[in-house]
């Protein structure tokens, strides 16, 4: 039977498992990246395995989540992060130089190869036809340390695209029509792969927007084919030598197709507080805008800073609305310079910012009370942006400048026609930003450097046959990490600060939960569907631990942070029925006997002590995930020698 793409790189890469849907399998990883936000994390997890060097072919430490150093906390993880990657092997990309997505797409991302990121818009490279899949930091730290990467053979999806985009439609408004169509849990448990005729008229840069977002439908990843488009945008990069052939097998079998026909598509629009509340640009025309942010690594390529400062040449943005740029990277930054458009963009009155991630995790560019806020980046939960009221709508770069220039939402089909942009046949290459790793020898004496806000991990303790506890939290459907763990300009320079982290666990939903939780001791979260979607950040679930959260029991899970809580030792457990979920209430006394057999049999009873009714659970853990809740977490089970 022929092969998807995605199933090609998987038999290549597979260590243990079989490849049939729904089974675990373990992979072996060509490359990794971090960011800061997850990085320090990841690198004292890492730290923990005694590996003297990385073992990957490529490992990447990105600093672009959090370079404000409103306080020494970023400097010194910035420096530790800088003083890991000279030591093991890494090669660090320095403040400044880009978003780790961006980057790595232009500078090392390779057609054919398998890459996890420590964050979950790691699948931007599946636009190169990379089988690249975001994943908690101890995951990294393993694949890191030459160990295997599990994940549950997913199910293939193909997006079959025909036609070709109209003037001021964009890949952006494929990524929110694939929303529109699939929601953001349409994708769990699948790999996206994008096909059809009208693939061929979309850039690298355009393909890498549709992966990019395909994080938002939940999927394992996103990917492209490696054709000639990528072969051109490879030898603009310098670097022909990578390109490889890739392409699915004619009988290539898949578990649902989808068309989707770019000639009539519309300028799209994601609605508060969710990226699959998608409307037509058109049908919220004249709603007034306070604030619109370009860039993000949705959004932020040299292709979509052409088209935006072409439109915004020669005009100037309305006084009522605030404009920010964040070009992607420095080479999009350099070349914008040097092509002289960054003149146009910055005579319009826009604000431009670093390249880093910059206002799309709420460090700093917040709205103004209850403002309207149109962005080109890929999620508008609930209070990301940093201002609680705020409301966030997702869009395109041409919908972005549309609303700039008029002060509100505008369809940009009705903005003075642009040219076509162009791209260069060679790119501005400067790499002098990518700091290399030390000799193997220069190495063995080089000392970690480690800042005082550095805390120790919580303790995990091994699952128990029997499970007692309150279940302090009950929350609805969709609960994201941004809920769970929020990020921002306030906590976000305590990643490395379990314990001061903890007062902000959500703070979204409820304030009250970090005291009661500690006063509980020991405690079960209550979730609805999709629970744990959106980041990858392990802190959603070393967090909890450390406020004493032992299982979760939801409707279902998002893929990473089910792996996260796992990790973690925390054990994740679902609903048989799910309308049970109704019948528990917040502070019921709930208890689980004969934890180690349910695990077995997949099937649990829980009983409310406080209402006297009992409830099915499923689980469908691995050896290997039993094994790990066991051991009290990842960390411990790697320290048993379990590689
Ligand atoms: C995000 O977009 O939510 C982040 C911030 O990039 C996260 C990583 C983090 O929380 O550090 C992600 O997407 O994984
Ligand atoms: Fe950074 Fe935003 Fe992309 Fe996350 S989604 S990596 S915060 S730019």
């Amino acid at each position: 039977m022929g092969l998807t793409i995605a199933q090609k790189i998987i038999k290549e890469h597979l260590i243990k498992g079989e490849m049939t849907v729904g089974n675990e399998i373990a992979l072996r990883i060509d490359q990794t990246l971090t960011q800061d936000a997850t990085g320090t994390m990841a690198y004292l997890e890492f730290e923990t395995m005694g590996v003297p060097r990385v073992k990957t072919e490529l490992s990447v430490a990105y600093i672009d989540h959090n370079t404000l150093q409103s306080g020494f906390e970023n400097a010194d993880d910035h420096r530790y992060i800088q003083s890991v990657a000279k030591k093991h092997g890494l090669k660090f990309s320095r403040p400044g130089n880009g978003i780790c997505h961006q980057v790595h797409l232009e500078r090392f991302g390779k057609p054919g190869k398998t890459l996890i990121g420590s964050d979950s818009h790691t699948p931007t490279c599946g636009g190169i036809g990379m089988l690249a899949m975001g994943a908690g930091g101890m995951d990294v730290a393993i694949a890191m340390g030459g160990g295997a990467y599990y994940i549950t053979m997913p199910k293939m999806y193909k997006v079959n695209l025909t036609g070709k985009l109209n003037p001021f439609v964009t890949a952006k408004d494929v990524s929110l029509e694939i929303l529109r169509i699939l929601s953001v849990k349409g994708g769990v448990g699948a790999i996206i792969e994008w096909g059809g005729e009208g693939i061929k008229t979309l850039s690298v840069p355009e393909r890498a927007t549709i992966t990019n977002m395909g994080t938002e439908l939940g999927a394992t990843t996103s990917i492209f084919p490696s054709d000639e488009v990528t072969k051109a945008f490879l030898k603009a990069e310098g670097r022909e030598a990578d390109f490889v052939l890739l392409e699915s097998d004619a009988d290539a079998k898949y578990d649902r197709i989808i068309d989707i026909n770019l000639s009539e598509l519309k300028p799209l629009i994601a609605c508060p507080h969710s990226p699959d509340n998608i409307v037509t640009v058109e049908s919220l025309k004249g709603t007034k805008v306070d604030q619109v942010c370009i860039g993000s690594c949705t959004n932020s390529s040299l292709f979509d800073m052409l088209k935006m400062a072409e439109m915004l040449k020669g005009k100037t943005i309305k006084p009522e609305v605030s404009l920010s740029v964040s070009p992607g990277s420095k080479q999009v930054l350099g070349m914008l310079a040097d092509m002289g458009a960054l003149s146009h963009i910055i005579a319009s009155g826009a604000r431009v910012l670093e390249c880093a991630c910059g206002p799309c995790i709420g460090m700093g560019f917040s709205p103004n009370s209850a403002g309207v806020s149109l962005r080109t980046f890929n999620r508008n939960f609930e209070g990301r942006s940093g201002t609680a009221d705020g409301k966030v709508y997702l869009v395109s770069p041409e919908t972005a400048v549309a609303a700039a220039l008029t002060g509100e939402i505008t369809d940009p089909r009705f903005m003075e026609p642009i040219g076509e942009i162009i791209l260069p046949d060679v790119f501005k290459i400067d790499d002098s930003a990518v700091i290399l790793p030390a000799d193997e020898e220069e190495a063995e004496s080089l000392e970690i450097l480690r800042g005082s806000n550095i805390k120790p991990f919580p303790e995990s303790k091994p699952q128990e046959n029997l499970l007692r506890a309150k279940a302090v939290l009950k929350v609805g459907d969709n609960i994201t990490t941004d809920h769970i763990m929020p990020a921002g300009a306030k906590i976000l320079p305590y990643r490395s600060n379990i314990p001061y982290l903890s007062k902000f666990c959500f703070s979204v939903c409820d304030e009250t939960f970090p005291e009661r939780a500690l006063e509980a001791k020991e405690s079960i979260i209550i979730g609805g569907n999709n629970y744990g979607q959106g980041s990858s950040r392990e802190h959603a679930a070393l967090v909890p631990l450390y406020l004493g959260v032992r299982a979760v029991i939801t409707k279902s899970f998002a893929r990473i942070h089910v792996a996260n809580l796992i990790n973690a030792g925390i054990m994740p457990l679902t609903f048989e029925n799910p309308d049970d979920y109704d019948k528990i209430n917040q502070e019921d006394i709930l208890s689980i006997s004969d934890v180690f057999e349910g695990m077995d049999s997949g099937k649990m009873i829980l009983a409310d002590e406080t209402t006297g009714e009992k409830f099915n659970l499923v689980c469908s853990f691995t050896q290997r995930q039993k094994d790990i809740l066991k051991s009290g977490g990842l960390l411990k089970y790697v320290g048993l020698g379990n590689l």
